[in-house]
């Protein structure tokens, strides 16, 4: 089998990878020349656990390429960013999977099977890729086999995952799902479940919007807790000891591209159904600013100006920014004259982003944890003892050593 794909960023590029792995002749495409050429001299330009060592391998194997341009392949993959646009409800910006649709036609051959891994709006398949191909003058169903298969995996743990998780393979046709489902059989131990175009986006989407309508919830708790002296972080803790009860965990805010992005796309399509799904994008995004309140009222106790960030990717362990509440906080802190900012972020490659853990803590009165990287887990009292006011807000709940002479706060114990 040849597999074209099209995009390498975080899906595309380990799904490219898994394919080669597996004995499929893989070309890679990618509009960014620099990635092009790194994933050709065997260097990957995302940081994700294990994939360096599988990119060597598929190289070494001969089964994978990256390239500027598509080629003709028995099937396509399309995973490609779908941000939000810029309206009333940040609706789905599919001009980039609709490109990359445009891109392949050229190159497309009677019996090819196209899938679309992005992220979409429900009806993106039936109502804008299948008739753009149809206007290419292909029968859907018979020419080509169209296809929307999800990707649902953990950034941190795509490898595992991707072969592990069920797969949703949701077809034009019956047969375009049945033809959809053989390219995932390759490598995917998993259920493959088959189902139509429509529901395999909607499932997808209500996925994340039910992560982030949890998460929602249990960021109000926090504030209530706050409110009424009660440590919310223990009240988790308990209510989850009942069987039916899964109390996520409260934070900084959402982000990445899932969960803050794609809730959007429902709302956008049914704004008047979709409430819920609304107040909880709400209530997530006013965490930042939670976070800055509570900054305020701990500095001001004791005058302090120094403030310690430790981590702006959007969640631990990865070197993910985008949509990240901790760039926001950061952001917000860094514009105000009166406080002196220093990010630390050992994930994070950035000119701005202090490496040395000591000059980051020198003489800081405040180290605020925004992502729980394992690398702050054990900090002991010999790295806070160079702080002016050994104080730690941690939104995160990270950081296990709390040695007396450090003031820990966490979301449980803030309204003290
Ligand atoms: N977060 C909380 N509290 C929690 C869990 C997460 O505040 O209890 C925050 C994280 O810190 C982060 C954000 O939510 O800012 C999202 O993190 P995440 O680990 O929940 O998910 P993502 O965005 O890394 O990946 C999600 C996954 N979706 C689900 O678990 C339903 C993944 O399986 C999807 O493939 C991915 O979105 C995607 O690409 O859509």
């Amino acid at each position: 089998m040849k597999l074209c794909t099209v995009g390498l960023g975080y899906i595309g590029l380990p799904t490219s990878i898994m394919f080669a792995n597996h004995d499929v002749e893989v070309l890679g495409v990618d509009v960014k020349r620099e990635a092009v050429e790194m994933l050709n001299n065997g260097q990957i330009h995302i940081e994700e656990p294990g994939l360096q060592e599988a990119l060597e391998k598929a190289i070494a194997s001969g089964n994978f390429k990256a390239s500027l341009e598509p080629q003709p392949a028995d099937v396509f993959i399309i995973a490609v960013p779908t941000p939000n646009n810029n309206d009333q409800f940040k609706s789905a910006d599919l001009s980039y999977v609709m490109q990359a649709t445009e891109n392949i036609i050229p190159f497309l051959e009677k019996g090819n099977v196209v899938i679309v891994e992005s992220t979409i709006a429900p009806r993106t398949m039936d109502d804008f890729v299948k008739p753009k191909l149809e206007e290419a003058g292909f029968v859907i169903g018979e020419d080509i086999f169209l296809v929307h298969c999800p990707e649902r995996v953990l950034p941190g743990q795509i490898l595992h995952e991707l072969i592990h998780n069920n797969r949703i393979v949701g077809g034009l046709t019956p047969m375009c799902t049945e033809k959809g489902a053989e390219v995932y059989q390759t490598f995917v131990q998993g259920e493959i479940i088959k189902t139509n175009a429509r529901t395999a986006e909607m499932s997808k989407l209500m996925e994340n919007t039910f992560r982030d309508v949890n998460i929602a919830l249990a960021n109000e708790l926090t504030k209530v807790c706050n409110e009424l002296n009660i440590n919310a972080l223990e009240v988790i803790e308990m209510a989850n000891k009942h069987p039916r009860v899964n109390l996520h965990t409260p934070g900084p805010g959402v982000g990445g591209h899932c969960l803050a992005v794609d809730p959007y796309f429902i709302i956008a399509k049914a704004p008047e159904q979709a409430k819920l799904i609304n107040l909880s994008r709400q209530i997530n995004k006013s965490m930042p600013e939670f976070v800055i309140n509570s900054v305020e009222k701990l500095l001001a106790k004791r005058n302090g100006k120094k403030i310690t960030v430790f981590g702006l990717t959007y969640k631990g362990n990865v070197d993910d920014i985008r949509e990240s509440p901790a760039m926001d906080i950061y952001e917000a802190l860094h514009a105000r004259p009166e406080y002196d900012v220093v990010a630390y972020d050992p994930h994070v490659k950035l000119s701005f982003v202090e490496n040395d853990l000591e000059k980051a803590l020198d003489g800081s009165d405040l180290v605020l944890v925004l992502s729980d990287h394992n690398e702050f887990k054990d900090l002991t009292s010999a790295y806070f003892g160079k702080m002016n006011t050994p104080q730690v807000l941690d939104t995160k709940n990270v950081v296990q050593e709390h040695p007396e002479e450090i003031q820990y706060i966490n979301f449980g114990n803030l309204y003290k």
